[in-house]
């Protein structure tokens, strides 16, 4: 009887424990002249402490009627992305010489999983191109940061970072075209924190 109590006490503490976990959420909008641009946009924390889980499941980027899908990719460090060819036509993935991760997967068809490993964040070289050398017109970037606080802006440029832990960070802004200054924020132990950012040539 004893031991069960003693138990149910440690089970009670372990929720209580949870359930004020430290951390909050960056919500927040990103703005432009024009809207198309809005999607395009990773919003990330520029360093944050810890150790991270890699997904579960690899992310896959997949090649259909001739685009890279989707078209822009953030992943943690380390992660292992699935590149997938849907189409009748063989497709190609390389990134030009100049990236962090340079690699060549070549050519395969329909139906078939290549996969690599973005070791390199994007630091101390941002250039997160992937090209496809079957169909030059074929682009696709897949942004590696080497925190998981990132969040990519939906059609309206809203965007949300969830589980941030309390303390002062960096959020910064990676767009294949347009760029946004750096937001400094105070994480509270638990709430939201909001922010906005103007995307500018
Ligand atoms: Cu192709």
């Amino acid at each position: 009887m004893k031991l069960i109590k003693l138990l149910s006490f440690g089970l009670l503490l372990l929720i209580f424990q949870f359930a004020n976990s430290d951390a909050g959420d960056i919500t927040g909008v990103v703005k432009a002249k024009r809207s198309k641009y809005l999607p395009k946009t990773v919003v990330y924390i520029e360093s944050a402490p810890g150790k991270f889980t890699l997904p579960e499941k690899n992310p896959v980027m997949d090649q259909k009627n001739m685009i890279f899908s989707p078209h822009i990719l953030p992943v943690l460090v380390g992660t292992t992305v699935d590149f997938l060819n849907s189409d009748d036509v063989a497709h190609n993935v390389f990134s030009p010489d100049e990236s962090a991760d340079k690699m060549n997967l070549g050519t395969w068809p329909k139906g078939e999983i290549r996969s690599f490993t973005f070791k390199n964040s994007c630091e101390k070289v941002c250039d997160p191109v992937l090209l496809c050398n079957v169909h030059p017109e074929m682009e696709a970037y897949v942004v590696v940061i080497d925190n998981p606080y990132f969040s990519k802006a939906d059609d309206s440029g809203f965007f949300q970072i969830s589980g941030v832990p309390p303390g002062k960070y960096n959020v910064k802004v990676w767009h294949p075209k347009l760029k946004a200054e750096d937001v400094s924020i105070v994480m509270p132990d638990s709430g939201c924190v909001e922010i906005e950012f103007a995307l500018k040539k």
